[in-house]
């Protein structure tokens, strides 16, 4: 590629992915090396042919397995979720099915319900509020080009990522959200993560690395770490430590979609303020359950149905039972999941 082809190609991958996070981005060693003419469409494996990714989105997703679209979600519709994040906080509402977590360092103590407290909602899928942001059609038709047109919304969270209490707790270990997941087929699952504020190294943003989207899923397990683990926080020991890293550095509004190998976590929140993000995984309707007897994500299993009986009181349910009860279909029809 001449020169001036290259910064054009570069160019058009700045604009895609914008200011600051596109900085980061140009330093993956692969992000602006191949010709999208060279690139032909049955090479494409991670994406589905509907013309809504531009040719460079698409082999960036490809090559990478994340892509994020700036100014995606409005400000309102931000402030909404927030809102409705508050009420839960102050238990004006009690949405069926919801878990509310709290950081390992206040889980024991004294519990006031306030926004100060809780860290992260998980299953919202009956609050009628914070689940419009699985249905938004601008979150949808980037979702769809993950998916295909049949689409579920598996797994929701609003994350409230607390000031570090200075024993780094607030870190999210590096993990493959597949870890969680009893369906396949992978490819045909997406996580779309909404920046409800500014998010930078300071406050904890996201790291992902990149291209490990293509790799095996691998064996998970709660971090050694001396200041302790949050619930549910499994993290990798053996990757790569050579991959690049890429911190996305994100604006209110701006999304990432991203693959559930693809390896990701988050830095400590050094910051004062509870950084917020809302997160929906989607899943193509017509992937199908696993058995995860037997496999990595046996762990995973037992700590969610001991979780579901303690919390919600249910015994002798499987994990596929867990997964049928909160997911909801967001376009399309119903179809295994
Ligand atoms: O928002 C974050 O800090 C990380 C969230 C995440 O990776 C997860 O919950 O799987």
């Amino acid at each position: 590629m001449d020169k001036d082809r290259a910064s054009a190609r570069l160019r058009v991958l700045l604009r895609h992915l914008g200011g600051r996070s596109a900085g980061a981005v140009i330093a993956h060693h692969t992000s602006g090396t191949v010709s999208p003419a060279g690139f032909l469409p049955q090479q494409f494996q991670y994406t589905r042919d509907n013309n809504i990714l531009s040719l460079e989105q698409r082999k960036f997703y490809e090559e990478n397995g994340f892509l994020v679209i700036k100014s995606l979600v409005s400000d309102a519709d931000i402030q909404c979720f927030r809102d409705e994040f508050e009420r839960i906080c102050r238990m004006e509402v009690k949405p069926l099915g919801l878990m509310v977590m709290r950081d390992v360092t206040t889980a024991k103590s004294e519990y006031v319900p306030s926004e100060k407290v809780i860290t992260k909602v998980q299953d919202f899928q009956e609050d009628k509020e914070l689940f419009r942001y699985c249905t938004l059609p601008e979150i949808l038709k980037y979702v769809e080009c993950f998916t295909g047109p049949n689409i579920m919304a598996m797994h929701t969270m609003l994350i409230n990522k607390p000031p570090d209490s200075g024993k780094k707790t607030s870190r999210h270990p590096l993990h493959q959200d597949l870890h969680y997941f009893p369906f396949r087929p992978s490819n045909s699952i997406v996580c779309a993560w909404t920046a409800m504020e500014h998010i930078d190294r300071d406050n904890g943003c996201l790291v992902v690395l990149p291209g490990t989207h293509r790799g095996p899923l691998k064996t998970h397990d709660y971090p050694q770490w001396e200041g302790g683990v949050n619930i549910m926080f499994h993290g990798i020991q053996d990757y790569d430590k050579n991959n690049d890293r890429v911190h996305l550095l994100m604006e209110k509004g701006d999304t990432v979609f991203f693959h559930p190998l693809l390896i990701h976590g988050s830095g400590r929140n050094k910051s004062q303020g509870f950084r917020k993000a809302i997160s929906c995984h989607f899943a193509d309707a017509n992937c199908h359950y696993i058995d995860v007897k037997g496999t990595s994500q046996e762990n995973i299993e037992e700590e969610v149905l001991k979780i579901a009986s303690k919390i919600h009181g249910v015994k002798d349910v499987s994990l596929k039972d867990v997964w049928k009860f909160r997911a909801r279909v967001v376009k399309g029809e119903r179809i295994d999941l």
